[in-house]
């Protein structure tokens, strides 16, 4: 941790933090850990935790940003991957399912799916672009689950598409490296750590409820992730790149919490 927390950083590794943090979090109720999870702290607190005098808005938010890249790490290190995300029946699929974009609907932008190559660049040992057609011919999965949007709603989505964790073994990704980072044609961007882009339930979208993903839900390609909220599952991916870089992403970089579990 940095320069807001050098009181920590004085007598504490972080391997330490780990463990204790790991061990507090397991002896602690669900409502608790969600307490202990959550971001709410005073400006009084976050000048305590980083033992600086919060004086104005720009060491305020410094700090602010600062408590949310801890927060990133600890819930990277509580994230079990093993754990799976609520599926559901066919027939609790949220009707109509809702759009959301930093844009509105009306200013979706197309994509040709004939042209339309899948970019995969980075720390991959094959880096070629990918057709639609090569795309559907890999082993295909689907999902019930649940997508939460931070602006307050959540809906329940049928996605159908290729298993992330077998696409980047395809790919000889390296599975060491830390992010995976998206680019996508309407200019969004995100990136996601390691571990849950091997989660099982991490898929390549192509379909949603058993149609080629609409426009709106992101036509060709989205990542439909049920362990992540709604801002960190990109649609319309035009690019996939492995990186040990920390990539952000449009939101993020705007302060929402760069791990964004649900
Ligand atoms: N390319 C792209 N992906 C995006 C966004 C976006 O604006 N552009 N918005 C995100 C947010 S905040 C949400 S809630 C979901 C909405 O997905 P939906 O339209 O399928 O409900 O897409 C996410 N992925
Ligand atoms: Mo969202």
């Amino acid at each position: 941790m940095s320069k807001h927390f050098h009181n920590l950083q004085t007598f504490d590794s972080d391997a330490f933090l780990k463990d204790a943090t790991k061990d507090l979090a397991r002896r602690m109720e669900q409502p608790a850990r969600r307490m202990f999870l959550s971001r709410a702290l005073t400006l009084g607190g976050l000048s305590l935790l980083s033992g600086c005098a919060i004086v104005d808005e720009n060491s305020a938010e410094a700090a602010l940003m600062e408590v949310s890249r801890w927060n990133d790490k600890v819930q990277g290190w509580l994230f079990d991957p093993n754990r799976l995300a609520p599926t559901y029946a066919d027939s609790m699929i949220t009707r109509p399912f809702p759009f959301n974009a930093f844009y509105g609907e009306d200013e979706i932008r197309p994509v040709d799916g004939e042209r339309y190559r899948l970019e995969v660049t980075g720390l991959v040992a094959d880096r070629h672009s990918w057709s639609l057609q090569e795309l559907h011919a890999l082993p295909q999965a689907d999902q019930v689950t649940r997508h939460i949007c931070v602006e307050g709603w959540s809906a329940i989505g049928k996605w159908g598409g290729i298993p992330f964790s077998s696409f980047l073994r395809r790919v000889g990704a390296d599975l060491t490296a830390k992010y995976v980072g998206f680019k996508c044609s309407d200019d969004y961007y995100t990136s996601i750590d390691m571990p849950t882009a091997l989660h099982a339930q991490t898929l390549l979208a192509l379909s949603y409820d058993g149609q080629p993903l609409p426009p709106r839900y992101g036509f060709p390609l989205k990542l439909r992730m049920p362990t992540k909220l709604g801002y960190k599952n990109p649609k319309h991916i035009q690019a996939i790149f492995v990186t040990n870089t920390y990539p952000g992403g449009y939101w993020e970089d705007q302060g929402y919490n760069w791990f964004g579990g649900t």
